[in-house]
This record gives structure tokens, C-alpha cells and sequence, in this order.
């Protein structure tokens, strides 16, 4: 009798892909399109990294929690009542069903809804009714997720033993952000895109200011179109605008000099590293203040104690799904979430000082509109490429020397998938 090889198992397919990968290109369509692959992103990247999902400001008060979907499984970030923010799986320890089905609220205890096990904030089981005596509650508790902030930013990890290196993104971050006072913020604005496409579509589309001159009339009122272009590189038409940002730099790095105000770009990038980062503040093109079309600010009371407008933007970028940036007046985030192959969610909040008064001291639709605007374009270029790579006439393309930040977020994913599919 012979047998014959089946056909190949989506792992092996997809470690084939990995092994193939020619750095400083784009992937191969599977990864854009599979969804072998995707199962193997969310446990390769989505159960094991460090994820930005939500601010403190959104659980300002015990009981405040939001709920998060990443791929299939929910977490409840919360306050408890000692007022540690705390992850929780949204899963009840009776028969699974989700304890809490709202997007965002504010609870005594966690009741789920089926059978009215109810939980402290905490995640404790105190209340099971009509059980046996011998019934030990204490081994029930729901099931808690890892929560790390830095400096307002609530990161969550679900695996069980969640990357160490953590403490360098905490450490190298907050005290470029720590002056905004992210703690005494509330959210102003939030909103949730649904993108049509591949989640890391949309992280590479951000990784780049290659496409932000022709594609974003707005942003770049303020954001120097010459992001990620070596200063030997600039081409003829920009020179006029990279003239501006060396000037406003100085003028910039004397203002936080003055402040005690980092401003260091610090790269983290290395692809060994599970929690990579970047951090940098930088100067703004027109009034220099804020996202606004001519640069002043959008928001009249600054953030924590900052005394001047003119701070440009401390700006983050996480991998595997975050970018933020702070201003003197308000920090927009951007969290990227995975809905399914081709399915993404990119949630962007502004934080506001907490006596800032909607009406009187911002309008917004002024605060928003420069990001809302750049959000739906960026949102219909991933469509397009996501088009693109679902063409059976694609194939994988070189990256520009000013897409060197896009090639490193791709060596980092393509790490943590070697890691995952290692025998
Ligand atoms: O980091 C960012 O948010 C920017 C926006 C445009 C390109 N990207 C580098
Ligand atoms: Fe939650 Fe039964 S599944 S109480
Ligand atoms: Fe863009």
C-alpha cells in the first residue's frame, strides 16, 4: 500500500512563506489575504506582545471599564477599587459567556448576564447561586490579563509570561510624555474606522511619509512632509519646506533645553526586541503648536503644567499596533485592533486637560478634524493596496530608502513569526 502527502498543514504553508521573505520587501500577498496567516498573527503577535489598547483616562473611577476586542478574545481594562487599573478576560469561569457586552461603563461588581455569577472589580468570585457546599469560590476568579502603563497608555499582554522588555519602552517613554499629564486628561473624542484591510497594511501605511506630500493636504499643513527622508535626500521641492523644520528644530530643541523637555529621538526598533519602540519630540511646520490647518492651537488650556504652545509633538510608535502624539494642548492615540484578514480597526482618541470645557476652551470638530480627514485617507489607500496584493498579478515590491521604518516594522513581525513557528 502507498500513501500519499496530504495537502501541506497551514502552518507549514505559512512557515514556508516566513522562510521566504526577502527583507526590504513587501510580504507576500498570503499575508496580506490568509487566513492561516492570520491565525498564526494572532498567536504569534496578538497573544504574546505587549498591545496598546486604551488611556487611564478612559477608567478614571473604580468600576469605570472599557471592553476590547483583539481578534476573537475580549478584555475588560478597568479601575478597581484600590484604583489599579487591572485587565480581565471577558469570559465567565461558569459556562464562558462574556460578563460584560457593553463597549464602555461604569460598575459596582461584574455581573454576567446568564446565570448572574457575580465578580468584585478585582476579579473575585463573590457571588455563585445554588451551588454545592463544598462550592470553593476562590478558585474562580475571572481570569486576569497583564496591564502595564506608561504614563497614562494602558498596554495589556495576553500571554501568560508577557515580554520583559516592556520595562525599556516605560522607562524611555514616559518622561517624554509624562509632561502632558496624560492623568489629568479626559477623552474629548474617540473614533472607531473599520479599514478593509490587513492589519499590518495599516501599520506599514503609518510607518512611512512617502505617500503623506500627494495624500494629505491637511496633515501636512503642520507635520514636515519630510518625515523619515535623510536631510542628503530631501528632493529639490522640499528643500524650501526642510529649511522650515531645521529652523523650527532649533528653535524647538532651545525651548525644551530650557524646560528640562526630552526631545532625543530614541530608536528601539532591533527586531529581537518583543516590545519595540520609537520616541521623538519634533517641531511643527506653521504655528508650530498643534494639528490644526495653520498650526495654532486647538485647544485653549494646556496639558498639565506645560507654560508655552510651541512644543511640537512628542511623538511614540509601538509595534505591533500603536503611534500617539502629544502637543502642548491635547495627545491624539492611535490603537490598530484586527477584525479578521482583511478587517481592521484603527481607534483614535484626543485627550484633553480635565477642565477643559468642550464649547469654551475647544470645538471638536476643530480638534479632530485634521486627523479624521488623514484617517480616511490613509484608510482608503490601505484599501487600495489591499486591493493590490489580492490581484493575482502582485508580487512582492522593494521598499524606498524613506520606507526604512515600514521595513523595520516588517523584519519585527517576520521575527516574532520565526519565534512562533520555531519546532
Ligand atoms: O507617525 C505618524 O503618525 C506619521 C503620520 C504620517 C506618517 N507617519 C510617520
Ligand atoms: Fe456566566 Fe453562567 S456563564 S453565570
Ligand atoms: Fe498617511
Amino acid at each position: 500500500m502507498t500513501t500519499t502527502a496530504g495537502p501541506a498543514a497551514p502552518t507549514d504553508e505559512v512557515r514556508d512563506l516566513v522562510a521566504r521573505r526577502v527583507p526590504g520587501h513587501t510580504l507576500e500577498a498570503p499575508f496580506y489575504t490568509s487566513e492561516a496567516v492570520y491565525e498564526a498573527d494572532l498567536s504569534a503577535v496578538w497573544s504574546r506582545t505587549w498591545l496598546f489598547v486604551a488611556h487611564e483616562a478612559e477608567v478614571r473611577e473604580p468600576g469605570d471599564f472599557v471592553t476590547v476586542d483583539v481578534g476573537p478574545s475580549s478584555v475588560i481594562v478597568l479601575r478597581d477599587d484600590d484604583g489599579v487599573v487591572r485587565g480581565l478576560r471577558n469570559v465567565c469561569r461558569h459556562r464562558g459567556a462574556r460578563v460584560l457586552t457593553e463597549r464602555e461603563g461604569s460598575v459596582g461588581n461584574l455581573v454576567c448576564g446568564y446565570h448572574r455569577w457575580t465578580y468584585a472589580v478585582d476579579g473575585s468570585l463573590l457571588h455563585a447561586g445554588d451551588q454545592a457546599p463544598d462550592f470553593d469560590k476562590g478558585c474562580w476568579s475571572l481570569r486576569q490579563v497583564h496591564v502595564r502603563l506608561v504614563a497614562g497608555l494602558v498596554f495589556v499582554c495576553l500571554a501568560a509570561d508577557p515580554p520583559d522588555d516592556v520595562d525599556d519602552l516605560v522607562a524611555t517613554v514616559s518622561p517624554y510624555l509624562l509632561p502632558h499629564a496624560l492623568h489629568r486628561t479626559k477623552v474629548a473624542a474617540q473614533v472607531d474606522l473599520v479599514e478593509e484591510a490587513n492589519w499590518k497594511l495599516v501599520m506599514e501605511n503609518n510607518r512611512e511619509c512617502y505617500h503623506c506630500e500627494g495624500s494629505h493636504p491637511e496633515l501636512t499643513c503642520t507635520f514636515f512632509p519630510t518625515w523619515g527622508i535623510a536631510p542628503d535626500r530631501v528632493p529639490p521641492r522640499l528643500r524650501v519646506a526642510h529649511e522650515r523644520y531645521l529652523a523650527a528644530e532649533a528653535a524647538l530643541e532651545r525651548t525644551c533645553d530650557e524646560r528640562g523637555l526630552p526631545y532625543a529621538e530614541v530608536e528601539a526598533l532591533e527586531a529581537e526586541r518583543r516590545t519595540a519602540f520609537r520616541v521623538q519630540r519634533e517641531a511643527l511646520d506653521g504655528a508650530g503648536e498643534s494639528y490644526t490647518t495653520d498650526g495654532s492651537l486647538a485647544v485653549r488650556r494646556l496639558l498639565g503644567d506645560l507654560d508655552v504652545p510651541r512644543l511640537g509633538r512628542a511623538s511614540v510608535h509601538t509595534q505591533p499596533n500603536g503611534w500617539y502624539h502629544a502637543l502642548s494642548d491635547h495627545v491624539v492615540t492611535f490603537s490598530v485592533l484586527p477584525l479578521g484578514p482583511t478587517r481592521t480597526l484603527v481607534r483614535t482618541t484626543w485627550l484633553v486637560h480635565e477642565d477643559a470645557v468642550e464649547g469654551e476652551d475647544y470645538d471638536v470638530d476643530a480638534l479632530t478634524l485634521v486627523w479624521r480627514v488623514t484617517n480616511e485617507q490613509d484608510s482608503a489607500l490601505v484599501a487600495r493596496a489591499q486591493a493590490g496584493v489580492t490581484d493575482p498579478g502582485y508580487v512582492p515590491g522593494p521598499y524606498a530608502p524613506s520606507e526604512r521604518q515600514v521595513e523595520t516594522f516588517t523584519a519585527w513581525y517576520v521575527a516574532r513569526m520565526q519565534e512562533h513557528l520555531a519546532p
